[in-house]
C-alpha cells in the first residue's frame, strides 16, 4: 500500500515536471494561473493548508453583470426543459464535444441524458450557460454546472459540478473557454457557492487524482471492425469472441431492477459505502431517486434483495453514453455503458460486476467502461477489462487537498 502510494506520487511528480519542462514557464496556463486552484509550483508542498484557497466575498461584491464576450457573440441561458433548446445543446455537443486522441469517436450524449444530467435536484437554469452568434442566434458554445453536496474528509462542502464545456470547432483557440469558465463561476458565486469539482482529459493545474478508463469488450467483432480494439498477437477473431463470451443469465440470486420503493434502502447502502472514500458526494433520497432510478437509455440500476429478509444488500448502476463513430461506412454508433455508483456488502464485487456485464450484453451494449476509482481496481483485470489510453484528471476549484489522492480513494463519478 505505502509503496504503491509512493510510486503513484512520484509518477505524478514526474508528469508535472515533464509538463513544466515542455512549456516555458512564462507562457503556460495564462488563465489557470490566475484561478484559485492548486498551482504546479506548489505541487507536493504539504505545508499549505487544506481547504478553501480563497474566502467567499459578500454576495453584494460579486460582479452583477456578465463578462464581456467578443462583440459578435452574446450570452444565453439554456432552458434544458425546452425541447428546442435541449436539441440545440445536443447538436452542438454531438458535433463538437470530446473526441478520443485519434479523432475516431466523439461522445454522443442523448437529449434525455442531457436533461437527466442537468436538471438534477436543486439545479439552477442560470448555470446552463450558452453563447450564441448575435446575428444568426446559432448556439456555438456551452458550459454547465449543477449543485452537489461534496464530502471532503469529514467536511461537507456545497459545490458545483461543472461539465459539458464545449466551443464550436470553428471558434477554438480564441480564449473563449476562460471567459465561459469565469461566467459560470460568477453565476455559481451568485448562489453563494465557492467550490467546484470537474474532470477533464487534459492536464491542468492541478489534479486531485489521475484516473484511467478500462474497457470490457462485449461485442469483439464490432469493436475490432470500427478500430476501437485491435486483435493482439496470436489472437484471432474467433478466439476473441470466445474470450469475451459471457453467460446468458446473471448469477446472483435476488438480483432485480431498482424501483421507486427502493430509494431509501439504496440511499443508506450507498451512503455507507461512499463513507470509505476521501472525496465523495452526499446524496439525499431525492438525489438517489434522480440519479439512480432507471430511465430508459440513460441509467440502469439493479439491486440484490435478500429472499429471506427482503433487505437490500447490494446494488450497481451504469449509464448509457454512445459515441459517434466518425469514419466508418458500416457502423455509425458505438453503444457504451459506463460503470456508475454501486455498493456491495454480502456479494463479492467481481460477481456483482460480472452480472452488470451480462445485463449490459443482453441490452446490446458493445463495451462496458469503468474508471479505476472506488474499488474498481479489484475487479477490472479479473473481469477482462483492458486498460484504455489517456487519463481522466479530477479537479477541485478553490479547495486544496494534500497530498493528491489515489483513484481508489475517490468515490466520485462525473458524467
Ligand atoms: S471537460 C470537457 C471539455 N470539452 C471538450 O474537450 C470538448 C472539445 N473541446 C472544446 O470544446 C474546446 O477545446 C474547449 C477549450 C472548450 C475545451 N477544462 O478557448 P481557448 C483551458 C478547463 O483558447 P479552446 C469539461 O467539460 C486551457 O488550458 N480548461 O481553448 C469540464 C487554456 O487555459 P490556460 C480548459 O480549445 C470543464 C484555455 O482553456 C480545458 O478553444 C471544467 C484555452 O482557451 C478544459 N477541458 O476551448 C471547466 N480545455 O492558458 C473548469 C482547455 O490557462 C471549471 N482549457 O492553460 C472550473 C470550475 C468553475 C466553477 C467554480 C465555481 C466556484
Amino acid at each position: 500500500e505505502q509503496q504503491a502510494l509512493a510510486d503513484y506520487k512520484s509518477s505524478l511528480e514526474d508528469m508535472v515536471q515533464k509538463f513544466q519542462k515542455s512549456n516555458p514557464l512564462d507562457q503556460q496556463h495564462k488563465f489557470w494561473e490566475t484561478q484559485p486552484v492548486g498551482q504546479f509550483k506548489d505541487f507536493g508542498n504539504s505545508s499549505l493548508p487544506e481547504g478553501p484557497i480563497e474566502q467567499p466575498t459578500p454576495l453584494s461584491e460579486v460582479k452583477q453583470e456578465p463578462y464581456n464576450l467578443p462583440s459578435l457573440y452574446e450570452w444565453t441561458t439554456c432552458d434544458m426543459g425546452s425541447d428546442e433548446v435541449c436539441h440545440e445543446v445536443y447538436v452542438l455537443l454531438t458535433n463538437n464535444y470530446v473526441e478520443d486522441d485519434d479523432n475516431m469517436f466523439r461522445f454522443n450524449y442523448s437529449k434525455e441524458f442531457l436533461q437527466w444530467a442537468l436538471r438534477s435536484p436543486g439545479y439552477f437554469s442560470s448555470w446552463h450557460v450558452g453563447v450564441r452568434v448575435k446575428a444568426s442566434k446559432k448556439l456555438v458554445a456551452f458550459i454547465s454546472g449543477i449543485p452537489v453536496n461534496m464530502r471532503v474528509r469529514d467536511q461537507v462542502v456545497k459545490m458545483a459540478e461543472v461539465n459539458f464545456l464545449c466551443v464550436h470547432k470553428k471558434l477554438r483557440s480564441k480564449r473563449l473557454a476562460p471567459v465561459m469558465i469565469k461566467e459560470v463561476t460568477r453565476r455559481i458565486h451568485l448562489e453563494n457557492i465557492w467550490q467546484a469539482a470537474y474532470t477533464a482529459g487534459v492536464l491542468l493545474p492541478t489534479p486531485l487524482t489521475t484516473s484511467q478508463y478500462w474497457h470490457r469488450t462485449l461485442n469483439p467483432k464490432k469493436l475490432i471492425d470500427v478500430g476501437f480494439s485491435k486483435l493482439g498477437d496470436r489472437m484471432t477473431m474467433s478466439r476473441a469472441i470466445k474470450l469475451y463470451k459471457l453467460p446468458t443469465s446473471t448469477s446472483t440470486p435476488g438480483l432485480r431492477k431498482m424501483e421507486l420503493r427502493d430509494v431509501p434502502a439504496v440511499a443508506e447502502l450507498l451512503k455507507n459505502y461512499l463513507s470509505r472514500f476521501i472525496v465523495a458526494p452526499e446524496l439525499n433520497n431525492e438525489e438517489i431517486e434522480h440519479w439512480l432510478l432507471p430511465r430508459e437509455n440513460v441509467i440502469d440500476s439493479y439491486l440484490v434483495e435478500s429472499q429471506v429478509t427482503h433487505e437490500i444488500t447490494e446494488f450497481f448502476s451504469f449509464y448509457t453514453l454512445p459515441s459517434s463513430i466518425l469514419h466508418n461506412q458500416e457502423h455509425s454508433t458505438l453503444k457504451a455503458a459506463y460503470n456508475f455508483y454501486y455498493a456491495s456488502t454480502n456479494t463479492p464485487l467481481h460477481q456483482l460486476m460480472n452480472d452488470a456485464l451480462i445485463i449490459a450484453k443482453q441490452k446490446d451494449f458493445d463495451v462496458f467502461n469503468a474508471l479505476d476509482v472506488m474499488d474498481n481496481a479489484t475487479f477490472l483485470k479479473d473481469l477482462k477489462f483492458g486498460q484504455g489510453d489517456g487519463q481522466l484528471y479530477y479537479y477541485l476549484y478553490n479547495y486544496r487537498l494534500n497530498p493528491a489522492l489515489k483513484p481508489s480513494e475517490l468515490g466520485l463519478v462525473l458524467l
